[in-house]
């Protein structure tokens, strides 16, 4: 399977990604929806929403709290570190990700797109300001806006929120330009974004999958590497360069 998938990339022009939570497994961050993904332990709709932050911030800020700290001591694996080395493989080239660790961005890809922002950066929930202060991941108060008081959020889109408008719109161009769409590490259930490998396929590109299980896009794909991604990824890469 990975050879044909190599056969094909070597004729491909034009290549797009979408990826999720499992390309960051094998970085020691817990995905989603994995048996002990996060959010097995605690209620995403609970978390990861403004309804459960209003509800309750010291819990929500102290969960991404946590979560900022397991992605500090995270370096970023082969999977993230082949991915950097793709972009410079193709004429054209887009990775979008689901992901809020930015392991991408300290693996050295450039223009990343992130479809559901990031949990480095935080804002006011009153005046929108940006927060400039440094955060201690052992902080466990809730900060507040120099200018204004109000209450400080991590920069991240929560269940039922709109994603950032420029951000779809770059990865939906990259799913109708795309040639060859891979879809790694992502359960591909939550929308929108898990709309983009299915408009890539629509628009005529090879799907692929890199997903050691099965997800709800799996009987869709044209091919399906069902590896870990920093494995499947590397052996990708070495094909590619065996030329
Ligand atoms: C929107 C940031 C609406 C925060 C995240 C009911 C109430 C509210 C909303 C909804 C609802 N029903 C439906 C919705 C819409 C909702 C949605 O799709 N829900 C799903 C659950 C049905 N979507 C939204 O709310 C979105 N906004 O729709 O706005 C709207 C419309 C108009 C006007 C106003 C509003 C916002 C969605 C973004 C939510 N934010 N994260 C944070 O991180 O704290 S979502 C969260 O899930 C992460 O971003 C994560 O990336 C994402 C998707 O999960 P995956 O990345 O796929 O991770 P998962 O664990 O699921 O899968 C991991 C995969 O990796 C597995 O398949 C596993 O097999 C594989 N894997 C494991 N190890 C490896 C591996 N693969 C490769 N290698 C390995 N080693
Ligand atoms: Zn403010």
């Amino acid at each position: 399977m990975i050879n044909e998938v190599a056969k094909i990339l070597r004729k491909a022009r034009k290549v797009a990604i979408l990826t999720g939570a499992g390309v960051s497994a094998e970085s020691g961050i817990a995905t989603f929806r994995d048996p002990d993904g996060l959010w097995a332990k605690f209620n995403p709709m609970e978390l990861a929403s403004m309804k459960g932050f209003m509800s309750n911030p010291q819990l929500v800020w102290e969960w991404y709290q946590y979560r900022r700290k397991i992605i500090a001591n995270a370096q970023p694996n082969a999977g993230h570190y082949a991915i950097a080395e793709m972009e410079k493989m193709f004429d054209y080239f887009s990775l979008a990700t689901q992901n809020v660790d930015r392991l991408h961005h300290r693996a050295g890809s450039t223009n990343v797109i992130e479809l559901h922002g990031n949990i480095i950066e935080n804002y006011c929930i009153k005046c929108g300001e940006y927060y400039r202060k440094e955060i201690n991941v052992e902080d466990k108060s809730l900060p507040k806006c120099e200018s204004c008081g109000g209450q400080i959020r991590p920069a991240v889109v929560w269940f039922g929120e709109m994603l950032p408008q420029e951000a779809l719109t770059k990865a939906y161009d990259a799913s109708q330009i795309a040639e060859v769409y891979f879809s790694i590490g992502t359960s591909a259930e939550v929308y929108p974004a898990a709309d983009l490998p299915r408009h890539a396929k629509r628009n005529g590109a090879v799907l692929i999958e890199i997903n050691p299980n099965q997800t709800a896009l799996s009987g869709y794909v044209d091919f399906k590497i069902a590896e870990p991604s920093a494995v499947a990824l590397p052996k990708l890469m070495k094909l590619l360069k065996e030329e």
